[in-house]
């Protein structure tokens, strides 16, 4: 499908969509198109769309087979696509198509679009990475295929009561899913627990028989994920997720017959919910056996794969290339050897190298808490096959280090897999890979230096640095389809596949003429941002009316004129959505004190989840509710809002409308970042501190662009951490209006009951005293303040000077060339993969076309 069709060309292709279409909903739901409800008409779209996508599909993977080449298997826990019909149709450039369609069905666009659930398969940051990744995989030919749980539950719907969190499920499976392929041929048998029996190799290796064990199946569904369409030849790429949900034999009818109905469920369960928590480690039991099932039933599939093109393992280490995103996946390691010494007889040291040369590992987090660690325990009892493995793979490397550093005991410690009764996942992933990489410069310079300083002194050449990137075909291309406009008008649309070319809109900085266009569609995003929140309010009302609850908080009238500033994310004391709302309590007592103060009118916005049990994070979005509810009332120049149930739709949505993108986290606490880049690429300005990818950012952009950086740098965290020197009482005392503000928190200003009261002053004292053992405001919220008032303050000047922001903007969105995840992906084939393209061979799509057009001559009658 191509835009620029002739017109005759582009009106059969439509009409024969339209048949497609009309086809569908009679054969597969029993509906003329009259009849149909929007949910069959959304269904019936995307089942006649998918069948092109099919062709490409099953073309790109037959390509690979015939080229043999190197696969990349992407592994990870989460995924976030986010709507996949309309970004498949940007990827096709099927607009025209899809709106013809629709206006032959009487359906509005956006009405059929906006049926469709998020896949809510991650967490935040690491899972929305994931998936742009695969976006230019598949856009720039890559050969790969990536492997997730389908959660049944993907993270939870966030409601808000009384300004409260409340966790409701997600039902995105509710109705049958077009996008997914149920693949029964290839589904994979699991096994935890049970009793070994110790036996040999033909070369001696110890490897061990099992039994009394439980036996899982895992049963994938495949998604396609679909490529930009340059010339027609797009790749499509599998996710590939796998369920132990609708296998009958996972239901262990003699445990349910004994009564015992929670165990006879667990396994059948596996896949039910995702973990609705990031930076924290759960250490549940549950979470251990999911990691395993999606590394034991990856596995399986990756090497059945390359037995079916090559007759041993002389090649393996050479084909396979397995990335795991964070360290959740790193029992693949043990598995891997575990299978390539029993099942394959290959000797324990070959399999060691054939893992270590295969594995790559992503760092997202340096944050302690974040950190796996499984009890020994636990593991021996789920997989005693693996821990064996484990066990003596650490022995070695112990036995190596003791080599290479005799009498240092303290490096043993540090470096040990196991290490007081916990097996220590980060460990074991840096010894089983031969990369480990960063997701940003400083973080992968703080994974060197003092994170994993021994494994960097003993491993150098393993440690790389891979910034992260966001796809610009999803995040402006079909986000905001009016600036994608503006830019392609200036410099035409090379921009969409090679993200360098966005240097070219500089010279548009100084035209008036693209400054005020720009100013306009900034002020149309605003627009509909307000539009869209209004009928969201709307469909809330009705979903709650229908459940015999109260309605959600009024909406405040919004000002399209005001300073949007935005701050959407995962809810964190280290993201301090705390500083952000501090500094808007001044304003408001500044505001209240006296009217003239300040000339900008401001409109501040907050969305984000807090992990369900995760008591401080619940009480931020508490008080950002009741601050709102307080300052809305009184109508003035400030308003605050708080959007429910953040998710990557909502983001499509927020972003394109904020003129102030606020990324303030602590500095060294965010790894990279990348709602950093989505606001630039979409014409924010950023304050943010020197932390994560904001450093990059501000040195492309330039510093003279780059005008509202502040705060703390991460040397200046460390020092003060390390030597215990700073006070936030000092600040507290030396600030009269940061006390002001900060005593709004205990004082009852915005309190409106004892429930309030107790969990502000909570926050009140996190900041100003000791808290299970750490030193007050850890974050170093106080210690910011000043400067980010500062900060602000800039920020309002240069916003009353409109032809002056908007040059800002410009220089601003013309030094994102570098944050592409089309970059990232070079870097990682480059420095980490060695992947070369795979593009689809046109004798192939000819051969898969030809046979699915031969079915159209087909008519019974
Ligand atoms: C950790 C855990 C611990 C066990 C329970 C479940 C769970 C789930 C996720 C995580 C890891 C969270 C790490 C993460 O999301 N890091 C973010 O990664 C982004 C992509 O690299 C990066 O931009 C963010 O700065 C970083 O916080």
């Amino acid at each position: 499908m191509l835009p620029m069709m002739p017109n005759n060309e582009f009106e059969a292709q439509a009409e024969a969509l339209v048949a497609k279409t009309k086809r569908y909903l009679i054969t597969m739901m029993g509906r003329v198109f009259t009849e149909a409800n929007v949910d069959e008409v959304y269904r019936a779209v995307s089942y006649a769309f998918r069948e092109e996508i099919m062709i490409n599909w099953l073309a790109s993977f037959l390509s690979y087979q015939k080229r043999d080449s190197r696969i990349l298997y992407y592994i990870s826990m989460e995924y976030l696509p986010g709507r996949i019909l309309s970004n498949n149709i940007t990827n096709l450039k099927a607009h025209d198509l899809i709106r013809f369609l629709l206006q032959r069905m009487n359906r509005t666009y956006y009405d059929v679009i906006e049926r469709e659930q998020d896949p809510g398969l991650g967490n935040g940051g690491l899972g929305r990475l994931a998936s742009c990744f695969l976006d230019s995989l598949a856009t720039k030919n890559y050969p790969v295929q990536a492997y997730g749980l389908r959660y049944q539950y993907g993270i939870f719907e966030q409601q808000l009561l009384d300004g409260g969190q409340i966790e409701a499920p997600d039902l995105w499976l509710i109705n049958e899913n077009p996008w997914e392929f149920r693949r029964d041929l290839r589904k994979k048998l699991v096994k935890f627990c049970g009793q070994m029996e110790m036996g040999e190799n033909i070369h001696g290796d110890e490897i061990y028989k099992l039994s009394g064990h439980e036996e899982v199946w895992a049963l994938p569904y495949d998604y396609p994920i679909v490529g930009y369409n340059q010339d027609n030849r797009y790749s499509v790429v599998t996710l590939r997720l796998w369920s132990t949900k609708e296998s009958p034999r996972n239901f262990k009818l003699q445990s349910y017959n004994a009564g015992n109905f929670d165990q006879a469920a667990e396994n059948t369960a596996l896949t039910d919910v995702l973990y609705p928590s990031d930076h924290h480690d759960v250490g549940k039991r549950t979470r251990l056996k999911q990691e395993f099932l999606l590394v034991s039933a990856s596995i399986q599939d990756i090497i059945r794969r390359y037995l079916e093109g090559h007759e041993n393992f002389r090649l393996f280490a050479d084909k396979v290339r397995i990335q795991i995103n964070d360290t959740h996946p790193t029992l693949i390691i043990a598995e891997l050897i575990r299978i390539l010494t029993k099942r394959y007889d290959i000797p324990w040291k070959m399999a060691v190298e054939i893992t270590e040369q295969c594995l790559g590992y992503t760092n997202h987090t340096i944050l302690k808490e974040a950190l796996e660690q499984w009890d020994q325990e636990l593991m021996n009892y789920l997989l005693p096959r693996q821990m064996r493995v484990i066990e003596r793979l650490n022995q070695e490397f112990c036995d190596k280090v003791r080599l290479k550093y005799p009498g240092d005991e303290g490096k043993i410690h540090r470096m040990s897999i196991i290490e007081n009764g916990q097996v220590r996942m980060a460990n074991l992933s840096i010894i089983g890979s031969h990369r480990v990489n960063g997701v940003s410069a400083m973080h992968t310079e703080i994974l060197k230096n003092q994170v994993f300083k021994d494994f960097h002194e003993m491993f150098p050449e393993k440690f790389v640095n891979v910034t992260n990137g966001v796809t610009q075909r999803r995040w402006l291309l079909d986000a905001n389809h009016r600036l994608a406009h503006l830019i392609t008008k200036r410099i035409g649309d090379g921009w969409i596949t090679d993200f360098e070319q966005i240097r070219k809109f500089a010279d548009w900085a100084g035209d008036s003429d693209t400054k005020q266009e720009l100013l306009l569609i900034k002020m149309k995003n605003k627009l509909q941002l307000i539009e869209h929140l209004k009928r969201r309010k709307e469909q809330q009302d009705e979903k709650r009316l229908e459940e015999r609850r109260e309605k959600s908080a009024e909406l405040p009238l919004l000002d399209p004129h005001s300073l949007f500033d935005v701050q959407v994310k995962r809810i964190h004391e280290y993201k301090r959505q705390v500083l952000n709302l501090l500094h808007i309590i001044m304003l408001w007592q500044e505001m209240s004190e006296n009217s003239e103060h300040r000339r900008v009118r401001r409109t501040a916005i907050f969305a984000g989840k807090a992990a369900a049990g995760y008591k401080i994070a619940k009480n931020i979005i508490r008080l950002i509710s009741a601050v709102a509810r307080k300052i809305n009332s009184e109508n003035g120049p400030l308003k605050v809002l708080f959007i429910e149930n953040y998710n990557v739709s909502l983001a499509e949505n927020v972003i394109p409308a904020a003129d102030l993108s606020e990324q303030i986290s602590t500095a060294g606490m965010e790894a990279s970042g990348t709602g950093n880049m989505k606001f630039t690429i979409n014409g924010a300005l950023t304050i943010g501190t020197e932390d994560g990818a904001n450093i990059e950012m501000r040195e492309q952009v330039g510093n003279a662009w780059w005008p509202f950086s502040f705060g703390s740098s991460s040397e200046e965290v460390e020092r003060v951490r390390r030597e215990g020197t700073y006070n936030p009482h000092e600040v507290y005392q030396m600030h009269p209006k940061i006390r002001k503000a900060l005593d709004t928190l205990y004082n009852k200003t915005f309190a409106g009951n004892e429930v309030e009261h107790e969990e502000f002053s909570a926050l009140f004292h996190s900041i100003m005293d000791i808290q299970y053992g750490r030193v007050p405001d850890y974050y170093l919220i106080l210690k910011d303040l000043p400067d980010y008032y500062e900060a602000q303050k800039k920020v309002e000047e240069l916003f009353c000077n409109k032809d002056q922001w908007a040059e800002y903007v410009i220089h601003n969105i013309a030094g994102m060339g570098a944050f592409s995840t089309d970059v990232s992906i070079e870097n990682y084939c480059k420095r980490v993969w060695g992947l070369e393209k795979s593009p689809i061979i046109p004798e192939i799509l000819e051969r898969v076309q030809h046979e699915y057009y031969v079915h159209e001559k087909f008519d019974i009658y």
